[in-house]
């Protein structure tokens, strides 16, 4: 066991950042991400204090200032190495926050589980994006606060509020202010008007995992799937760049992480690659265009993640003048060896408790609960299951790549399992529609103007979600012009382009779709501020 001294770190140019620095050691054993409602009232709180305590010592704006940077942000999103980028960016806002003092040490970022969220939605527990997300709820909320843009690191942004509560009440967005100079407040969307996005439904993250063959289609397929929808639908702070700054963000990031790691998982198996093979695997690194024109990734690249206030005088995160050198300084910065998570060197290496659909998705990969895997029944049905939004209205594909999916592996270990999540009442109908729908298609005559796809019901599953959004949740619109804007996309969402074409001219292949769903998913369900269903891991952790 390392010795696990405190020092002190201080930046005297700055003046600003001056606070213990624990060394980040193997004390705690490895580091397991932890949904958020599974954590005990007693760690959401510790987890809450941490996030007040590292905005307080000014760490936490500089983490804003990393993902806004020009040439950090050029290598962070639309491009292959997304997965990576965010992956060393939340171990080093990880290791700042154990930093933080004694009881934090062993702290790491909690995942929210969107899928469970989204079961939760569809069954009518909750509705909005703040009745179904607890951590939202504790973390101050949407409706109250104060009426004020905020400046945050040199952009403004608005809101339906400015939120006042708790860690939100410590927050400053800029390195140059401090104490009374800072907002103290976030703006966000009223939340409570928002419904949670189908794109974080199962069948939808299932298609967006499990169709891709190589790791850039699926870190694209993610980011524009349910990345961006959580994004999008967030609005506000998190529907910009400036999201980090927004604590949800991490949590975030976390489930994203979580779900590229399943990817991989399934098709290569982790921990089982040497550094070697991580260089040149379709499965964790192939050379892949920068943006812009300006070159390719290749397997010895390094990470591009600078801070500095509004993009002036950047200093690399891990370089020994950065304020944040503490928290990089272990953890390798060449893309490649950031692939498999368990094998991480050092002291980076860390894993996720998982348990319900998304622990079905990490334990059975594209096998359903009942042991057969969807796609081995595909009748040939759509012929766009790599990509939702490639092709629209025509006659499917004419490549054969794409019918053929690789091995899935048995090997379960490197996640640890939580079954306390099994007899999830919310899940388990989740997982019965699944079947019966699955067992529907099958019984269908097959489809042969289409080219058969792997996953075949699975997609099928995904439109009639989307369709299902667009009856009886609130409806599915194309992103506003401000978010294409922040984050430079051009597509519309996944269940935007699905919606058209079934309304335009394919049909879903259940003409009792509806009557399918609603057998599982009441249609009709009002926005709300609170879940109809509280269950005992929505205790409110209150006010510090
Ligand atoms: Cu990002």
């Amino acid at each position: 066991m390392k010795s696990s001294v405190l020092g002190l770190v201080c930046v005297f140019a700055l003046g600003l950042l001056c606070a213990p620095i624990a060394e980040v050691d193997g004390a705690c054993g490895q580091r397991v991400r932890k949904s958020y409602d599974r954590l005990t009232v007693d760690e959401k709180r510790l987890y809450r204090r941490a996030l007040q305590k590292s905005m307080d010592a000014g760490y936490y704006i500089k983490f804003v200032e990393m993902h806004t940077e020009k040439m950090s942000e050029m290598e962070a999103h639309r491009v292959c190495m997304f997965t990576y980028w965010h992956r060393y960016f939340l171990l080093g806002f990880e290791n700042m926050l154990r930093s933080l003092g004694p009881e934090f040490k062993c702290i790491t970022v909690p995942y929210w589980d969107q899928i469970q969220q989204n079961a939760r939605a569809m069954t009518g527990a909750c509705s909005s994006m703040e009745s179904c997300t607890p951590m939202i709820r504790d973390w101050g909320g949407s409706t109250k606060g104060v009426y004020k843009n905020v400046v945050i690191n040199g952009v403004e942004i608005g809101g339906s509020i400015c939120v006042t509560g708790s860690p939100l009440d410590r927050f400053c967005e800029a390195s140059s202010r401090k104490d009374n100079g800072c907002a103290k407040c976030l703006p966000r969307d009223n939340l409570q008007q928002q419904p949670f996005p189908a794109m974080a439904n199962y069948a939808s993250v299932y298609r967006q995992l499990f169709a891709p063959q190589n790791l850039p289609d699926a870190s694209e397929s993610v980011e524009e799937g349910m990345h961006n929808a959580i994004h999008a639908t967030l609005g506000s702070t998190m529907g910009t760049f400036q999201s980090p700054a927004d604590p949800i963000f991490w949590s975030h990031h976390a489930y994203v992480d979580l779900l590229l790691t399943i990817f991989l998982k399934c098709r290569a198996g982790l921990g089982k690659l040497s550094d070697a093979q991580k260089a040149n695997n379709p499965y964790t690194f192939v050379s892949c265009p920068k943006r812009e024109n300006t070159g390719m990734f290749i397997a010895s690249s390094k990470i591009t993640m600078r801070n500095g206030e509004s993009g002036a005088n950047p200093i690399q995160a891990n370089a020994p003048n950065s304020p944040l050198y503490a928290f990089f300084k272990d953890i390798p910065d060449q893309y490649a060896l950031l692939s498999d998570i368990i094998t991480i060197g050092g002291s980076s290496r860390y894993t996720y408790q998982v348990g319900g659909l998304v622990g079905q998705l990490a334990l059975n990969c594209d096998k359903p609960p009942s042991g057969r895997r969807l796609g081995e029944y595909s009748s040939g049905t759509q012929g766009e299951a790599a990509n939702a939004t490639r092709v629209r209205c025509e006659s499917g594909l004419n490549s054969d790549d794409d019918a053929k999916s690789p091995p899935s592996s048995p090997e379960n270990a490197p996640f640890q399992v939580d079954s306390s999540y099994d007899n999830d009442v919310h899940a388990k109908k989740v997982t019965a529609w699944v079947h019966e729908v699955t067992e529907l298609l099958r019984k269908l005559p097959e489809d042969k103007s289409r080219e058969p796809v792997p996953h075949a019901e699975v997609v099928e599953m995904e439109r009639m979600v989307c369709m299902f959004q667009d009856q009886c949740r609130g409806g599915v619109a194309d992103y506003s012009d401000e978010f294409k804007k922040a984050f430079g996309v051009t597509k519309p969402p996944p269940c935007k382009t699905i919606v058209d074409e079934i309304n335009e001219c394919r049909p879903l292949r259940l003409s009792k779709w509806k009557e399918t769903m609603e057998k599982y998913f009441p249609c009709n369900v009002a926005l709300a501020a609170a879940p109809t269903d509280p269950d005992t891991n929505e205790t409110p952790i209150g006010d510090l």
